[in-house]
């Protein structure tokens, strides 16, 4: 029975079910009318009966939010107000009605509930409120709700476990007030004023530069142990020559750059010998091309950015860097898993998309990925997000059939958004050097890659591969990845990468 219902709302689109979750909410703030019409009619039972429906209705629109996998900003803010409306209603018929001397329990669950309401406006869907606070939010709303029973059917209840549940709930109250007011002013505390933001991303830049650096210290490591002693020689000559070009082959520059590289070379005259780095470093320069350095613009609502590439290439890692990076550029960012062969995928992507606080999607039960794909496009347009980032499973290029399945996602997106995917993006192992040039070709065959990243720079000494995949190929690269970390992630610029590569 349960798989039944599971397949029947495996095929309804998530958004959907989402947006089922918040109907149902905005239907429970409806019910505190006739709670309150049929307490005023003194017809205690039936309000009892609608009460309970409040209390189921809370529970579904809670699981239909998690079988779909994804709250909407709405669903955060019309799930709690309609709690807090049937419950301060029902309270405050009771404060008039009789127990007169409730009315300061009243005012403090208003303020509580009323801060909270705007502190939790004010960081929603930027951080994560406390956790903690929200927890003890939920205990104390449950002791309020047995509270309010034992006003209301005073007969069931003697006057000690009525006095118990009152200080009970006011006391839980009190905490989830004092942690979410604490935790909301380490977020201020915490904030930036628009000189630090500045200097702090002035300060990222040179960590950048820096980290860049220090993740091809094996590539520039490799040439500078390589590249021969030329103040010894004072001279250009075939040994040399032959020295660089075995050099440059180690990294992975590839025969054509490098023949040219040593050509150029052979031409430099004996008094500028001592130079030879700093003529190398001009002459790859002038050999590269510049003007496919395009940055990467989000042109559209929502961009949607497929990422494809063989196992283990680095491509659910890239996600996570790339949606800290854009959401804090201030864009909101929704990360998908269809990457539908290993359940491990989908707690992987998850983990990223709560180490870089974005909003996370996916189906854990081996959903078909092209499905996961169209919901995530239909969700994000939903939820008017920035930037879609949707991770597929690692495939071999020369698997047909995985490659028709790529064609399909693609498809998908087009047909839940117009336009989407808006870029593929080719995620490639740089400790393999240039077999990424025969993973770029195959790829672009099977789906429209519009660009490259390359991985794992940190972790080799091919970083030459770089440059001839840049001479090489049509497509540019965008972003290079140089370690495992949240900010291990730069733009690609050709003259910079040299820089780093021959310092
Ligand atoms: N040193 C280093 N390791 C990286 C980098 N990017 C990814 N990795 C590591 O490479 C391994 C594979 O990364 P994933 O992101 O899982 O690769 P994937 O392409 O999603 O793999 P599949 O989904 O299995 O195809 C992990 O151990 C990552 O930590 C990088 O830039 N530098
Ligand atoms: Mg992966």
């Amino acid at each position: 029975m349960s798989n039944v219902i599971k397949e029947k709302y495996e095929e309804i689109p998530a958004y959907k079910v989402v947006t089922a979750s918040n109907i149902i909410s905005l239907i429970r703030a409806l019910l505190a009318i006739p709670i309150i019409y049929f307490l005023n009619k003194d017809m205690g039972g039936i309000a009892f009966i609608f009460i309970v429906i409040c209390a189921i209705s809370d529970l579904l629109d809670g699981w239909l939010a998690r079988i779909s996998n994804q709250i909407t900003a709405l669903g955060k803010v019309i799930d709690p107000i309609a709690d807090k409306i049937v419950m301060n209603s029902v309270l405050l018929f009771l404060v008039l009605a009789e127990n007169g001397n409730l009315i300061y329990y009243f005012l403090l669950i208003l303020i509580r509930d009323f801060s909270i309401s705007m502190l939790g406006m004010y960081v929603i869907n930027t951080r994560k409120v406390s956790i903690h606070a929200n927890r003890l939010g939920k205990i104390s709303i449950f002791i309020t709700g047995f509270a309010i029973l034992t006003f209301l059917y005073p007969t069931y209840v003697n006057d000690s476990i009525r006095q118990i549940l009152l200080y009970g709930s006011i006391i839980s109250l009190a905490l989830s007030w004092i942690k979410y007011i604490y935790d909301f002013t380490k977020i201020i505390a915490h904030s930036e004023t628009p000189a630090a933001a500045k200097e702090k991303e002035e300060q990222q830049e040179e960590q950048k530069i820096k980290g860049l650096k220090s993740g091809l210290d094996k590539t520039e490591k490799s040439i500078a142990s390589r590249l021969p002693l030329i103040k010894k020689f004072f001279t250009v000559d075939q040994d040399i020559l032959e020295d660089v070009e075995e050099t440059l082959i180690a990294t992975d520059m590839g025969v054509e750059l490098t023949d040219h590289l040593v050509e150029k070379l052979s031409n430099v005259k004996k008094e500028n010998a001592a130079q030879l780095r700093s003529i190398l470093k001009s002459e790859i320069k002038s050999l590269l091309k510049h003007d496919q350095h395009s940055k990467t613009e989000i042109t559209n609502k929502p961009h949607v950015i497929l990422f494809v590439g063989v196992n283990g290439t680095g491509k659910t890692t890239t996600i996570g860097k790339l949606a800290h990076k854009y959401s804090s550029e201030s864009k909101d960012v929704l990360i998908a898993a269809a990457d539908t062969y290993r359940a491990a995928a989908y707690e992987q992507l998850k983990i990223w998309s709560e180490r870089s606080h974005v909003d996370f999607m996916g189906n854990p039960e081996g959903k078909d990925p092209a499905a996961v794909a169209y919901d995530a496009v239909k969700s994000a347009e939903a939820r008017n997000k920035d930037v879609l980032l949707i991770d597929t499973a690692g495939r071999l290029h020369t698997k047909s059939n995985l490659m028709q399945e790529l064609q399909k996602i693609e498809r998908v997106c087009g047909k839940a958004l117009e336009g989407a995917p808006h870029d593929v993006w080719l995620v490639l192992d740089g400790t393999t050097g240039q077999n990424g040039i025969r993973q770029a070709e195959k790829f672009s065959e099977a789906v429209n890659v519009s660009g490259l990243i390359v991985t794992k720079l940190d972790g080799t000494a091919k970083g030459g591969a770089v440059l001839a995949i840049h001479n090489k190929m049509e497509l540019p690269i965008k972003y290079l990845g140089i370690g495992e970390q949240l900010p291990d992630i730069v733009e690609f610029d050709p003259d910079e990468y040299v820089e780093a590569l021959l310092t």
